[in-house]
């Protein structure tokens, strides 16, 4: 089964070569990694591009110019692994907060789901201990308060980004739709995975801090979760399993070679 591990990255020249050894030494048979760099200044794409030759046909790079956003940078990134022709495809943060440890139990977990989540917020689940209680007390409360209450969710950990998706579960979410772009994005994934009737499992982890580089967190991602989370409810307030999209159409745009 072809696996691609998607990564967006800006400003992760720290990270970005060890968390593919990482994810390479996992050895799970048709791994490939694709980084999704927003023209990071500190040498992110270059340092992505030189592994290509280290993982020769298994490392893919598309480096955007001009354009910044978690949403989109996933967006492409997907589009990217859908017309490679994975079967799974895996979502993470280039810092380690997400580790590849988990991924095999993920990929395992979707012969069952149509999507599996690294969960912070099922039992067994855990923050980083080095975290202030405020912070602890923020994230739960955005995310088990706000957000899950808000929008009616079964799923616990709804602002999480480290997941596992059926090729047939992106197809059938008609990615055309997706409009967040900061982190507010993982949010509007679930959810409408959750409201097409997609079986979901959510799986602890253990989400550690990040330990090189730096948080690329900024005001505006923070409003835009704020209103972009009513704006979900009302958009996809009838959204119901009939409305998964049933042909997939490859994008087709311009796609890197792959040496
Ligand atoms: N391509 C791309 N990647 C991004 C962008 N913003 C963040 N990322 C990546 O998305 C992932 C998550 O971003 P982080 O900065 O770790 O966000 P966070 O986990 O909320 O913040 P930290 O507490 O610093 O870890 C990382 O791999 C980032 O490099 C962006 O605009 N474009
Ligand atoms: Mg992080």
């Amino acid at each position: 089964m072809c696996v691609m591990v998607v990564i967006p990255t800006y400003n992760e020249a720290d990270n970005v070569a060890d968390i593919t050894a990482a994810l390479f030494a996992l050895r799970v048979p048709d791994l490939h990694v694709l980084i999704v760099d927003d023209d990071s200044p500190d040498g992110t794409g270059e340092i992505a591009e030189s592994l290509r030759a280290r993982y020769p046909g298994h490392m893919h790079v598309i480096h955007r110019h001009g354009q910044r956003g978690l949403g989109t940078a996933y967006i492409t990134g997907f589009r990217y692994a859908l017309d490679f022709g994975a079967e799974a495809i895996v979502q993470m943060d280039a810092d380690f907060s997400h580790q590849p440890r988990y991924v095999p139990e993920m990929l395992a977990a979707l012969r069952e789901y149509d999507l599996v989540i690294g969960s912070r917020y099922v039992p067994g689940g855990r923050l980083d201990e080095r975290w202030p209680w405020w912070r602890k007390f923020l994230s739960w409360w955005a995310n088990s308060i706000y957000v899950r209450l808000f929008l009616d969710t079964h799923v616990r950990d709804v602002t999480a980004g480290f997941k596992a998706w059926r090729r047939t579960t992106l197809e059938g979410i008609d990615l055309d739709r997706v409009r967040s772009n900061g982190y507010v994005f993982q949010v509007e994934m679930t959810y409408i995975t959750e409201k097409l009737g997609y079986r979901i499992l959510e799986i602890p982890i253990y989400f550690r801090e990040r330990s090189d580089g730096s948080s690329k967190m900024t005001t505006g991602v923070k409003l835009e979760a704020v209103w972009r989370v009513w704006q979900i409810r009302w958009r996809y307030r009838h959204l119901r399993r009939e409305d998964r999209l049933i042909s997939y159409r490859p994008w087709g745009k311009h796609i890197p070679p792959v040496e």
